[in-house]
């Protein structure tokens, strides 16, 4: 009995390796310290009234923002323990295996994990704002794609200390990610947490398509639209057509391991290149899904802080517009090398190479913006200018392992891992720190402290450069990815450190904004304008933070720049403010139940990850309750008074 006992705990929780004990340890230390707090300054019903069961756009954005953050967190550390092991030839500070579970939580973990989220925040903190709405399509459903992101991400977290992490890399091709070469639940994980939080993806991209085509304020006719609203727009539309792919081809696979079917093992029938064609068609747009809402984020930076208007708004929406088609005529670039023939190698080199055009077209629209502005630098600023030669080596890198032939010789080298950091971290993560920066105001009432800040910037800039740039070089040595040691002699050894100290004066770039974050809470300046940046779309036109109704009354709109327009209005001879007529609010009300279905989904995952059938069918039963005790609720809406109103706009100064 005992015995049985000890195995299936052996099994069942990691064992063995004292970093595994530390995030136990830490994980239990921090749930306890939670509970507590929460216990002891009777906080429960407020955490539940308030955000567990929140609808609102602007709680829903801010959680996810905080999650994204803890992710990054996460992730980051993933990329410190593989630099450190691979800082000198034969370290032994990781194991292989280990170091394979670590490259593959940390790809997952930063692409769905900590990009995606960080996107969606925008989408929420954001859109509605920008368009004059009071609130998205369908808020419910916008709670219950949080919730399923959440507990998604929680459900590949836990892997780490229970069943042991995935190891058959982010886009764990068959066959090793096939039962036959990875026994363990760690690919399960793998697999159902992705699905789980992809359905909430898939519903966020419905969601803000119908919210941006349907609920922008009168007036504002689609090419008024703020260019982030556009960005958002055109990513939307890649969404939806690319996650019920990857949806499918994880479905595909898992049948597979569960039920042992042959979608994708040879000696049956199948064939692992289906997967890792819908993989990449699904992986490439993905990479556009997380670049395009960066550049919508860049163009309103770049024509807030040089006061202009944004050079070439046509040509940003055609480009947008043209990125989201040709991102679906690019997968192949994948696999090169895997014989598809010269035709099909030929014409995916020169689609690839054709994104460069409205790439650059966007690029230069920025750089005359600039052009004779009278610029600010703020810190959103100083990410954006910093994004630009980023972005243009990224991009350069990219053509040349565009070109067929050569990438014969650069594929699954460090000279790719080169590329894709600078692509995903010059343009991503520099374009949603640059959003974190500028929105911050607007989410929390404060502004950011400038000097940590800086701090910051030049660490996580210098950093990038010495972290990265030694690896082109590694590239061509012939270092290949996912390599968890090496010998002496063979000349990579400076490099590789050279390589590392950069990697970990990132580390300190992130520091410095957590202390940022904590001193902003303290003594950060309170934003009463609601407008510090003096912005030019309507978002600014709110109070900082907004009212959880957004807008007293739904503003009439005349043109682009909306606030812009509005502002030049208000200081001409004889501007009269017009009397404000106030009406009761329609708003939907909260509901506990995305977070409970979640909740649900989560079991469900969970039991299926161990082949617990049992688990999974309880989790399944669940969720269908509450999807069913959804559909005979009639009671979802309801009038925020006109007093209320009045007192919460006068409170603010706005009456
Ligand atoms: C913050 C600094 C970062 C550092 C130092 C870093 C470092 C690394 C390292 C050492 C690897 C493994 C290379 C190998 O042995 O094959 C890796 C892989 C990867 N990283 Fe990062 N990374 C960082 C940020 C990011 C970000 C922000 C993203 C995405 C938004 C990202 C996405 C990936 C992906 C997709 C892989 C491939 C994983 C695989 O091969 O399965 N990384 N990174
Ligand atoms: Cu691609």
């Amino acid at each position: 009995m005992l015995e049985s006992i000890k195995t299936f705990a052996s099994h069942f929780f990691v064992t063995g390796d004292p970093m595994i004990y530390g995030a136990d340890a830490s994980i239990v230390l921090v749930t306890v310290a939670i509970l507590f707090v929460l216990t002891y300054f009777k906080k429960w019903r407020w955490l539940w009234d308030e955000w567990l069961t929140t609808v609102d756009h602007k709680k829903i954005g801010i959680m996810y923002a905080l999650a994204a953050i803890l992710m990054l967190f996460r992730g980051g550390v993933d990329a410190l323990l593989m630099r450190t092991q691979l800082a000198f030839p034969n370290m032994h500070f990781l194991q292989a295996e280990h170091y394979n579970q670590i490259f593959t939580t940390h790809g997952t973990i930063m692409i769905l994990f900590m990009a995606m989220p960080l996107m969606f925040a925008f989408f929420n903190i954001v859109v509605p704002l920008q368009i004059g709405a009071r609130d998205v399509a369908y808020p419910y459903l916008n709670a219950v794609s949080f919730w399923l992101f959440f507990f998604g991400a929680m459900l590949l977290n836990l892997s780490f200390v229970i069943g042991g992490s995935p190891d058959a890399g982010w886009v764990s091709y068959p066959p090793l990610s096939e039962l036959a070469f990875d026994k363990g639940p760690g690919e399960n994980f793998y697999l159902l947490s992705i699905s789980i939080s992809g359905i909430g993806s898939l519903a966020t991209g419905i969601n803000f398509m119908v919210t941006i085509l349907k609920m922008r304020a009168p007036g504002m006719k689609l090419m008024d639209m703020p260019l982030f609203t556009w960005s958002i727009l055109a990513t939307c539309i890649i969404i939806i057509f690319a996650f019920p792919v990857l949806t499918i081809a994880l479905a595909l696979l898992f049948i597979d391991r569960l039920a042992g079917a042959h979608f994708f093992t040879m000696l049956h029938g199948g064939n692992p290149m289906m997967f890792i064609n819908l993989f990449w068609m699904w992986g490439h747009p993905e990479v556009y899904i997380v670049v395009l809402p960066a550049f919508g984020i860049y163009s309103e930076v770049v024509s807030t802080f040089a006061k202009k208007r944004i050079f070439g708004y046509k040509s940003m929406v055609a480009s947008m517009m043209l990125i989201s088609i040709i991102s679906y005529f690019t997968w192949t670039h994948h696999f090169f090398t895997m014989g598809s023939g010269a035709d099909v190698n030929t014409f995916f080199a020169i689609s690839t190479m054709a994104i460069g055009v409205p790439t650059g077209v966007k690029v230069f629209n920025w750089l005359f913006t600039m052009y004779r502005g009278r610029i600010r630098l703020t810190l959103p600023m100083l990410w954006t200018i910093a994004f630009v030669p980023c972005f243009a080596i990224g991009g350069a890198t990219g053509v040349m392992l565009a070109v067929a032939p050569a990438d014969y010789q650069y594929h699954n080298s460090y000279f790719l891992i080169a590329h894709f950091h600078q692509v995903l971290i010059g343009g991503v993560v520099f374009g949603y720190f640059a959003g974190l920066y500028y929105w911050w105001p607007k989410m929390f009432g404060h502004v950011l402290n400038e000097k940590l800040g800086r701090w910051s910037f030049w660490f996580w800039n210098i950093g990038f450069y010495v972290c990265f740039m030694p690896q082109y070089a590694l590239g061509f040595m012939g270092m290949t990815r996912r390599l968890y040691t090496y010998p002496h002699g063979l000349g990579w050894s400076s490099l590789n450190l050279v390589s590392t100290i950069g990697a970990f004066m990132m580390g300190i770039g992130f520091l410095f904004q957590g202390a940022q974050i904590l001193h902003g809470i303290k003594f950060g300046k309170r934003d009463t304008t609601g407008d510090p940046w003096d912005g030019r779309t309507l978002e600014w036109s709110l109070p900082s933070p907004a009212p959880h109704y957004n807008f007293a009354t739904i503003p009439q709109i005349k043109g682009r720049d909306a606030w812009w327009t509005m502002k030049e209005e208000m200081k001409q001879p004889g501007y009269k403010k017009e009397p404000v007529h106030i009406e009761p609010i329609h708003m939907p009300k909260s509901s506990g139940r995305p977070f409970i279905m979640s909740v649900f989904f989560f079991i469900a995952g969970f039991g299926l990850t161990f082949d617990w059938i049992w688990m999974g069918v309880i989790g399944a039963i669940g969720v269908g309750i509450t999807l069913l005790a959804r559909s005979f609720e009639y009671d979802t809406d309801y009038y925020v008074p006109v007093d209320e109103i009045e007192r919460t706009e006068a409170a603010l100064g706005r009456l």
